[in-house]
């Protein structure tokens, strides 16, 4: 059996990468650790968010994975470099691919991005559009009460509205901008109302999706596509609580998941790497 591909985020919200990766590259076995427990990463400070990714990733290099997607933009902004740096496979993250597919969108190159505090603060997404094309501006915003409104199954309604109207207000004063990067594993969740705030002729880019054709193309080109006739069966790993978790999964899968394990990754345990 061929090497799996492992996909690492700060919990569930990963899990909307995870099924576009499941969807265009339906003969890989996947491997995802979510840290449900330490959930959300986006208000930590750099030091604290980096160390936790790396004891993820330890965890998934003693998996034997042949290559490693970085589901959560705050991680990506925070370790995407290092990562690519040190480790012996192939490592994408979120950013590059949404800020490559907005760069196309873009008709007046004004992109618009929004995030956690992480990676708004961290400026990855300017760089990453600006090194692709020096004449992009750019209009950040980080919307701290979107990933808790998700969390809280509020995705649609009155209060939802009220809440992503607030927060996108300083975004749609500027109006200039007519593409938006959805910086953060929940917003697709919540792509209708943002549309609905931001207006129709507002393009929105999904991360994720970008990210799952980013990594069919690395594979082809590594000439590391699986080709076997059965289905894969992904695994499941999280560092919280597993029947939340499976919940949540199920939901979001059209079958349910298989392989569902609670993991420890923060001391002891985690050792080979
Ligand atoms: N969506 C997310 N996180 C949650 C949630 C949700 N609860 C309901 N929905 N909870 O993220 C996070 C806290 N939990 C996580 C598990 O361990 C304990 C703590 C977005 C998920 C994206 C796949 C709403 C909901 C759902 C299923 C699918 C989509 C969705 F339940 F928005
Ligand atoms: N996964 C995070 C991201 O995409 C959102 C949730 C969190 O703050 O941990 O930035």
């Amino acid at each position: 059996m061929g090497q799996p591909i492992g996909v690492i985020d700060s919990g569930v919200g990963g899990l909307t990468v995870a099924r576009e990766l499941m969807r265009q590259l339906p003969k890989e076995r996947f491997i995802y650790l979510g840290d449900t427990k330490r959930c959300p990463y986006g208000p930590r400070p750099e030091q604290e968010v980096r160390a936790f990714t790396w004891q993820m990733v330890r965890f998934l290099l003693a998996k034997d994975i042949k290559m490693l997607v970085i589901a959560c933009n705050t991680a990506t902004a925070f370790t995407l470099r290092e990562l690519q740096r040190e480790l012996p496979i192939p490592v994408i993250g979120v950013i590059e691919p949404g800020a490559r597919a907005a760069i196309k969108a873009s008709k007046n190159k004004r992109i618009g991005v929004i995030g956690t505090e992480g990676t708004i603060e961290s400026k990855a997404y300017p760089n990453k559009l600006m090194s692709i094309d020096d004449e992009i501006r750019v209009n950040d915003l980080s919307c701290p009460p979107f990933v808790p409104m998700v969390e809280e199954g509020i995705l649609t309604g009155d209060q939802a509205l009220g809440i992503v109207e607030r927060t996108l207000q300083p975004l749609k004063d500027m109006n200039h901008i007519d593409t938006l990067i959805l910086g953060c594993t929940h917003y697709p969740l919540i792509t209708p109302l943002i549309q609905q705030v931001m207006g129709e002729s507002i393009q929105v880019i999904s991360s994720g999706e970008e990210t799952a054709r980013e990594a069919s193309l690395i594979l082809a080109y590594h000439d590391a596509l699986e080709n076997r006739k059965e289905k894969p069966v992904h695994e499941f790993y999280t560092t919280g609580d597993l029947e939340k978790f499976r919940q949540i999964a199920n939901n979001w899968f059209d079958e349910p998941v298989q392989v569902l394990e609670v993991v420890e990754i923060d001391g002891a345990k985690s050792s080979a790497y």
